[in-house]
């Protein structure tokens, strides 16, 4: 969003989990990341972020001012935020809980202050706690996978409509799609979702993202993502 509107920056990225303590030492008031200094000001999470930026540089717009856009744009905000993120993360550690490999594919780039080999010695209490949180239990994973092609569908229909996927990208593309590619950075989730509208939004929004995980799912929880390749 920052690089959509011009505004130069500084990235640190935080460890999983860790991220929550370092936050509050750093005074934020939340525990989530994003997380953003302004000015001396700390600000939080996608939304509060993107409109922060817009008072502060209304050109090109992250949240429309036009109420009717604004309102379908939002709604899809909100899906991204909730409906799409949460089972991406519990697919994604439910993954890595099983195998653990990948994990230093996920942290190439990252602008840590320390060195990567040693953050990557915390993995195995990391992943474990990251899985309780995301709920990553089986049941879970496989509910979450068999709920995913109605979300691409709902996430194509937006893109045809227009309310994401344009020229300038909105708040709604900002949470849904480093989502989408988050997801693709799983060889058991991306063919599912490379070719669809959504697949290509994700990549021209966030055309370098780390990570690869190579297939680790079981076939049988795939099903309901395979006949809707086929399908397509
Ligand atoms: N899409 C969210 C992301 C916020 C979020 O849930 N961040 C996660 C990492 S992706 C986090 O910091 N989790 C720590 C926690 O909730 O304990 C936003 O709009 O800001």
């Amino acid at each position: 969003m920052l690089e959509a509107k011009g505004i130069p920056y500084k990235r640190t990225d935080l460890m999983p989990v860790v991220s929550k303590g370092v936050l509050r030492v750093l005074g934020f008031p939340g525990i989530t990341v994003p997380a953003l200094k302004l000015d001396g000001r700390k600000i939080q999470g996608t939304g509060e972020i993107a409109r922060e930026l817009d008072r502060l540089r209304p050109e090109p717009e992250l949240v429309p001012a036009d109420p009717e856009r604004r309102a379908a744009v939002e709604e899809a905000e909100r899906f991204g935020d909730t409906d799409l993120q949460e089972p991406v993360r519990a697919i994604l550690w439910w993954a890595l809980r099983k195998d653990k490999a990948p994990l230093r594919s996920y942290s190439e780039g990252a602008k840590l202050g320390i060195p990567i080999g040693l953050a990557l010695k915390t993995a195995g209490p990391i992943v474990a706690a990251a899985t309780r949180l995301n709920e990553a239990t089986d049941e879970n994973v496989r509910r979450s996978l068999a709920a995913l092609p109605a979300m691409l569908q709902k996430i194509d229909d937006w893109i045809e409509v227009g309310v994401i996927g344009g020229e300038q990208p909105n708040i709604a593309d900002f949470q849904i799609a480093p989502s989408l590619r988050l997801a693709m950075t799983l060889d058991d989730l991306r063919p599912a979702i490379e070719p669809r509208p959504a697949g290509q939004l994700a990549l021209r929004l966030v055309p370098d993202y780390p990570g690869h995980c190579p297939p680790v799912l079981p076939p049988a929880w795939l099903q309901p993502l395979r006949s809707e390749t086929a399908a397509a």
